[in-house]
This record gives structure tokens, sequence and C-alpha cells, in this order.
């Protein structure tokens, strides 16, 4: 699934890189290529028009062509629409603690993959969350659902639950009390599907749902519907209240109409896909991982959010002016170390400030040690981050107490602290000796 949105976007941005300047027309028309790609992977109007609304908005001006990579930020800027349109952040399943029964109900038309999910669905919990697992057939219409559900089971290695094999509700209120005597910690429910939906079936869902009180209605939808996945899913929501969807058979070629649109039209997050036939063929849905793969760009897009999130020009700025005149205080190193954390190292941090580029020597970073020097900052007050000069004798004791270190520890870092300060000083007046700033030292 993607595959051809993804291919339509990585040809505008490549497109794109082939002009010699950014300007608004060249934006404009990506944006116009966007959209049309868009509506061809059959996405829902309404959110092609708020993508359209947003990337011109957040495009168009300044912004975008002074930024330092035009192309760059604008990739980012649908980059950030498309994993909004995908529900911003994953959203686990959420499930009682296992000393009380979860019921997780799965509901969806014929053929989305009910049944499939709800034997993937068994296998994960159990295997993930090790979890103990029936699961409840409670569709009794097509011939053999009841069977396929069996074998299922046995594939997933967890009971199934027939009662009469008759009636859907009394089968869903024993198998409540079976597995409330047997000390099964979550109920999956499997229902009957129907071609469309009516009136009938929706009834029964209800009833169903009114009965067991699930933790989870997922409402299952077939990738290979494209957006009208998203208005059934609506329908089942209006008569179930819907906690989340399985978006079934991501891995068919599939256009991409049905992920681009189910959430926001639905409002109710995408909280795992189907990925294959087999058993363990169902992940947990990442809204992120999936714009990165359908835009093909997640290097690009990580990075220009680095440099943007975290270090804007104007506090590189900032910071080699007080790198400069000395005024780098052991608050601005607390800040460092705390960035370091979101930046995955201190490198790239300093990479940031004009000057600094190619020239430290290799960085090896101790997470522990790190966390060391900071509750030792941390443990001073404020006037003495600003100024170490004030740590002496006694604050010294008071310091290395209140981080659980020893005095030498504190001396060290305060003796690390102003090494490096000297030694960044030295580098951005150009005096450093290149390439052997030895930051590893002061981490
Ligand atoms: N490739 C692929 N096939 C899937 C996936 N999920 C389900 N299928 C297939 O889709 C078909 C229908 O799946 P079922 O689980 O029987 O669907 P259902 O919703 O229970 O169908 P009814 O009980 O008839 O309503 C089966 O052939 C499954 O193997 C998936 O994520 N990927
Ligand atoms: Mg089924």
């Amino acid at each position: 699934m993607l595959d051809g949105i993804s291919k339509s976007l990585t040809d505008i941005f490549r497109n794109m890189s082939g002009k010699s300047v950014i300007n608004e027309n060249n934006i404009k028309s990506a944006i116009q290529e966007i959209r049309i790609a868009l509506l061809e992977a059959d996405v829902n109007i309404s959110v092609v028009r708020s993508f359209v609304k947003f990337v011109t908005e957040e495009s168009i001006g300044e912004k975008v062509i002074r930024s330092v990579n035009p192309r760059e930020y604008f990739i980012k800027i649908v980059n950030d629409k498309l994993v909004e349109i995908l529900g911003s952040k994953n959203q686990d399943i959420i499930l009682k603690p296992k000393d009380t029964l979860s019921v997780i109900m799965l509901a969806g038309l014929q053929g989305s993959g009910k049944t499939t999910s709800a034997g993937k669905l068994a296998y994960y919990l159990k295997k993930k969350e090790e979890r103990k697992i029936l699961l409840a057939a409670c569709d009794v219409y097509r011939p053999a659902a009841i069977d396929q559900l069996i074998r299922v089971g046995e594939i997933a290695d967890v009971e199934v639950f027939t009662g009469d094999k008759k009636d859907p509700i009394k089968i869903a209120k024993e198998a409540l009390k079976y597995a409330r005597e047997n000390k099964f910690d979550t109920l999956i429910l499997d229902t009957a599907g129907r071609l469309h939906i009516d009136v009938d079936m929706m009834n029964e869902v209800q009833k169903l749902a009114k009965e067991t009180k699930p933790d989870e209605v997922l409402f299952v939808a077939d990738s290979m519907t494209g957006q009208t996945a998203a208005d059934i899913a609506k329908e089942f929501d209006n008569y179930l209240g819907v906690s989340g969807i399985i978006l079934t058979k991501f891995d068919s070629d599939a256009r991409g109409g049905a992920a681009l649109s189910i959430k926001s039209v639905l409002n109710k997050p995408i909280k795992f896909i189907g990925v294959s036939e087999k058993v363990d063929g169902l992940e947990v849905f990442y809204p992120d991982r999936i714009a990165s793969r359908i835009l093909g760009m997640g290097d690009i897009v990580s990075l220009v959010e680095k440099a943007e999130e975290i270090y804007d020009q104007e506090e590189a700025e900032k910071l080699e002016k007080k790198i400069r005149k000395s005024e780098f205080t052991l608050q601005d190193f607390l800040d460092q170390l705390n960035q370091m954390n979101k930046m995955g190292s201190i490198e790239n941090i300093l990479e940031m400030i004009p000057g600094m580029k190619g020239r430290m020597g290799d960085i090896n970073i101790d997470e522990k040690k790190i966390a060391r020097q900071k509750a030792i900052i941390q443990s001073m007050t404020m006037r003495e981050r600003e100024d170490f000069r004030l740590i002496m004798g006694p604050r010294k004791r008071r310091i290395a107490k209140g981080a659980g270190v020893t005095i030498l520890d504190v001396d060290n870092l305060l003796k690390n602290f102003q090494k490096s300060r000297q030694m960044m000083k030295n580098v951005i007046k150009g005096k450093g000796k290149y390439g052997n700033l030895d930051m590893g030292k002061m981490f």
C-alpha cells in the first residue's frame, strides 16, 4: 500500500530539486501536484482541502523561500500535515489491568478481516503483554465462520469459545461468564459482517456492545475500499461508539485513500495495521513512520526538525556570543545536556554553531556520566549555576550530597566545565587546535 502516492510525492520533490531557485510559483505548482496525487490516491476531498490549505498557508511567503533549504523546509511542512492526518501520535489499545476482564469487540463489513484480526490481536496481546485471551465466536451466520475462528485460535494458541453456535448475544454473555470463571483477562469478540450496513446487523452489534461493555470497539477496515472505509466507519461509530481502527490489507496495492482519510473523517485513531494474512501480520500504527514511508524522506525531515526544534539560528548565535564572552554558564551547560537527550549527540548541537562544524574530536558520550553531571548541576542553586566561582567548601559539600556524588565528582565537573568553556571559545575565535576539541572529557 501507499506505493503510488509515495512515488507521486517523491517525484514532485525531485522535480523541485531540479529548480535553481525555489520561488512562490514553484511551491504553488508543487502544491497543486500534491493535491492531484492525493485525489488520485482516493483521499477524501475534505481531507485534501484541509491538506492543501495548511501547506499553502505554511509555505507561501517569506518563511520557506528565505529558509536555508527551501525544498527541505517545504518537505517538512508536507510531512507534518501528513503525520497529522494520519493521527499525530501512536495510540495504544487501552485495556484494564489484568486482574479485571477486558473486552475487545471487532466490527466491520464482510471480508474486512475481522476474524483474521481477532487471531492476530490475540497473538499480539499474548506475546507482547502476556495476556490470557479468550476468543468468542459471535458470527453464527456465515457457514464455516466458527470453524475459521477455531482454526485461527489454534494458530494463535488461544482458546475459542463457541457456545450454542446460534445466538450471538447469548454466546457473548456466556463467553463473559466463562472468561471470568476461568481467569481470562481479555475477551475478544469476533462478530458477523455484512455486505452493506443494514439495520439488523447494526442492532445486533449494538446489543452485543450493550451486553459486554467493551473496553475497545475496533472497527476493522479494509484498505482496499479506499475512502469509502471512512464513511462506513462513521456509520458504525454512530451506532457503536468506535474506539479505534484496525486497517487491514495494508500489504495490498491499495492507493492509500483509506489510511489518509479515516482518521480525519472519523476522528478516531488507527491503532493497528494488518500487513499479511498470517497470525503475526499485525503492526502497531505509527503515523510518523507511515508518513516517512510515504515521503521516503525520513532523513531530511528529521534533520530539518532537529535544526528547527532544537537550535534555530537565533539561539545558536546567542550561544556563540555567550561562549565568546565567557558567559557560558553551568545553566547553559545543563540546557545543553538536556538538549542532548533530544538530539542524540552533543556533536549535532555544536555543529549548529557557526564555525564549530568539523572541529571537534571524537566524542564518546557516556549516558551514566551525563545523568550524573545533570544531577550535580540540578543540585546547585540558580546563582551558583550562573556563577560557578561561588561554589566553594560548604556549597560543594551540599551539592555533592544533593546529587549523591562525591566532592571529587563536583570538582571534576567544574574543572571540565571551565576547560571546555575555554576550548569552545578558542575554537570560535579560530585559535583552537582544529579537530582537537576534546568534548568527550566534558561529558
Ligand atoms: N494480505 C492480507 N490479507 C488479509 C489481511 N487481513 C485479512 N486478510 C484476508 O482477508 C480475507 C477475509 O478475512 P476475514 O478475517 O475472514 O474477514 P472477516 O471480516 O472475518 O469476514 P466475514 O467474517 O466474512 O465478515 C481472508 O482471506 C484473510 O486472509 C491483511 O492484513 N493482509
Ligand atoms: Mg469473520
